[in-house]
């Protein structure tokens, strides 16, 4: 009796192995939902630095829509030419929309009227050059650099329009 029973007991392990063996290879079986894993179109020269501190500079980047992907800056300057050098840039990747906002806390320690200038790096050449959309923080047209500089920073209501650069 006892090795009518062992007996029975193998053969319904076998069994079980049996079908989940034939299930694993049946074809028509469901086939797990692959991951689509999408071709990246850019690759950012600086690791995005995505607020999760507390963050004191931020506001929203005006831009034209297809731009989604591309890479954003904002430098923060001292006065309005970023090719002598800046206090701070942060680059992040635009969203769908007309516009994309950002936030995030300098690593530097900043408290003073400043230059604001995002550009979206069309070109995918990772710097401000011709082609690009660019614009200062609170001026219009967004290219006319302001006289003096007009953001107070911290702030997280910075306004930046972009038109092309030129
Ligand atoms: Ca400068
Ligand atoms: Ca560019």
């Amino acid at each position: 009796m006892r090795k009518k029973s062992a007996f029975f007991t193998v053969l319904a392990v076998i069994f079980i192995l049996l079908i989940s063996c034939s299930e694993n290879e049946n074809p028509s079986a469901p086939a797990l939902t692959p991951t689509l894993t999408p071709t990246p179109q850019n690759t950012p020269v600086f690791t995005p630095t995505i607020g999760m501190t507390p963050a004191d500079v931020g506001g929203v980047i005006y831009h034209s829509a297809g731009m989604e992907g591309k890479q954003f800056f904002i430098y923060i300057d001292a006065n309005d030419n970023i090719d002598d050098g800046y206090y701070h840039r942060y680059n992040n990747i635009c969203g769908s929309n007309t516009f994309t906002a950002f936030s995030y806390h300098p690593p530097v320690y900043l408290n003073a009227d400043l230059y604001v200038f995002g550009v979206v790096d069309n070109d995918y050449s990772g710097i401000p050059d011709t082609g690009d959309y660019a614009g200062f923080a609170g001026v219009s047209p967004p290219l006319n650099a302001p006289a003096l500089p007009n953001t107070h920073i911290p702030s997280m209501s910075i306004i930046i329009n972009t038109e092309l650069y030129h």
